[in-house]
């Protein structure tokens, strides 16, 4: 615990920004679900069979074999993280001048896309950009949309389609199988690969057991698998599903594609067989699958993210709804409707939110969502959330109370609070690195 001075400090230090705050100052941190799930006694069990050759460790032929077997792809290599195979991906499939179309962008996924040369273009249905709206799978791709960019751009110039399990920016929100099944059959009449990124696509499982008819009698695994074999590829961050501390991988069935990307991973993560990995994080993550995939950790690790949703409803705070499976977003709009979107409202309720009780959130706004590299603008994106992510297996429903008091005594008191001007914006990403100072 620190104090209320202590805490002023700290987050006057580290420029508003969360990022760039320290761990031991922070109570609850609900900065993110990557990387910070509690690994199982088997996980650390798993350590201990660490095959640390150079090449050809026993722990990535683990991993090949259980990545084949949830979640069907022929190919795997290994990455360091997420962005590493989204690095590799984008650098392997997208021309200067492409369109890359996407269900809601990801920071680091559209950043490597932009990297590459491609354009990335939102085609995820409207009512992801609504927070009030309740529609059950804000993660569906509009396929009109996407029809619209195909006709104007052709299709050669849209080398696949980004497809996010869960989708993270929107709310944790699910795609339904009837839209996937429908892109699946869209994708092939027009020779359009669907590369899925697969971070949380097992919770997206569960949402469609809960939620899809005909789905409530099979397994998160069956429902994993009938979605991936819907698709061609994946990109996974490791960190948040598969519950280890890091590791990420790029999977695919293209043997072409295989190739190319088993020889970029040698120049920028690693051999083949270890992408930047240690053969102890593959044998934790290879568990990590098989526990992810089982119903009593998801009901758990759902449930819990629904306690706390639930308990900031009835108070009247604020949230994008239906509630998601990671984390709760706070609709900055409506808890903060007299700060202007440029200064930077989510992100000032993120370091009030720190102030208040030490409790380390994450701005995902206008700040998040960067400049528009044709006009140099703020993009000002419709959703200007506070995200509250709850790591696997780690917290008490008596730590999400504590949350929820929390909110409620900062939200008695947002009218006393004020915007932000940006005093520092790094080049990439800015929302990891730059720095703030209240507006007076
Ligand atoms: C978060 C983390 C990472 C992530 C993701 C999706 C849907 C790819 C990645 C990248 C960490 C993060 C990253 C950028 C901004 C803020 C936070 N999401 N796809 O907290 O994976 O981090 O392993 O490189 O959510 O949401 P990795």
């Amino acid at each position: 615990m620190t104090t209320r001075e202590e805490r002023e400090q700290a987050i006057r230090e580290a420029g508003y920004n969360t990022f760039l705050t320290r761990s031991r100052d922070t109570y609850i941190d609900l900065l993110t679900d990557s990387g910070t799930a509690a690994m199982s006694d088997k996980q650390w069990a798993g350590l201990m069979l660490g095959d640390e050759a150079y090449s050809g460790s026993e722990n990535f032929f683990h991993l090949e074999a259980v990545i084949r077997e949830y979640y069907g792809y022929k190919h795997l290599v290994p990455t360091h993280q997420g962005r590493g195979a989204e690095h590799l991906m984008s650098q392997i499939l997208i021309e200067p001048g492409d369109y890359v179309p996407g269900n809601m962008y990801f920071t680091t996924t559209r950043l490597h896309q932009e990297l590459a040369g491609g354009t990335f273009v939102d085609v995820i249905v409207d009512e992801a950009h609504d927070p009030m709206s309740t529609f059950q799978f804000k993660g569906n791709v509009d396929i009109s949309k996407l029809d619209r960019l195909v006709q104007e751009v052709g299709a050669k110039r849209v080398p696949y389609i980004s497809l996010e399990g869960n989708v993270n920016m929107a709310g944790g929100q699910p795609f339904s199988m009837a839209n996937l099944r429908e892109l699946h059959s869209y994708c092939r009449k027009h020779d359009i690969p669907i590369m899925l990124d697969a971070t949380r696509t097992m919770e997206n499982a569960w949402f469609i057991r809960e939620r899809e008819d005909g789905y409530a009698d099979k397994s998160v695994r069956e429902i994993l698998r009938e979605i991936c074999d819907f698709t061609d590829g994946c990109t996974m961050s490791a960190k948040k599903d598969l519950l280890v501390n890091i590791g990420g991988f790029f999977a695919c069935n293209d043997d072409e594609l295989f190739r190319r990307a088993q020889n970029l991973v040698v120049v920028y993560e690693g051999l083949h067989t270890y992408g930047g990995l240690t053969g102890r994080d593959m044998e934790a993550m290879t568990q990590g699958v098989r526990e992810a995939a089982t119903e009593d950790h998801q009901v758990a690790r759902i449930g819990q993210v629904r306690y706390l949703g639930e308990n900031l409803q009835r108070a009247g705070i604020p949230i994008v709804t239906p509630i998601g499976s990671h984390a709760i977003f706070i609709d900055v709009r409506r808890f903060l409707p007299h700060v202007d979107q440029d200064e930077y409202p989510a992100q000032a309720l993120a370091a009030e939110f720190f102030i208040e009780s030490g409790i380390r959130t994450m701005e995902r706004g206008n700040v998040s969502a960067g400049r528009d590299p044709e006009t140099g603008k703020n993009r000002r994106p419709a959703l200007e959330l506070v995200r509250l992510a709850i790591p696997r297996r780690v917290y008490t429903q008596a730590h999400m109370d504590v949350v929820t008091e929390s909110v409620i005594d900062v939200y008695k008191r947002r009218d006393e609070i004020r915007g932000l001007k940006m005093v520092y914006e790094p080049e990439y990403l800015r929302f990891f690195q730059a720095r703030f100072e209240p507006i007076t």
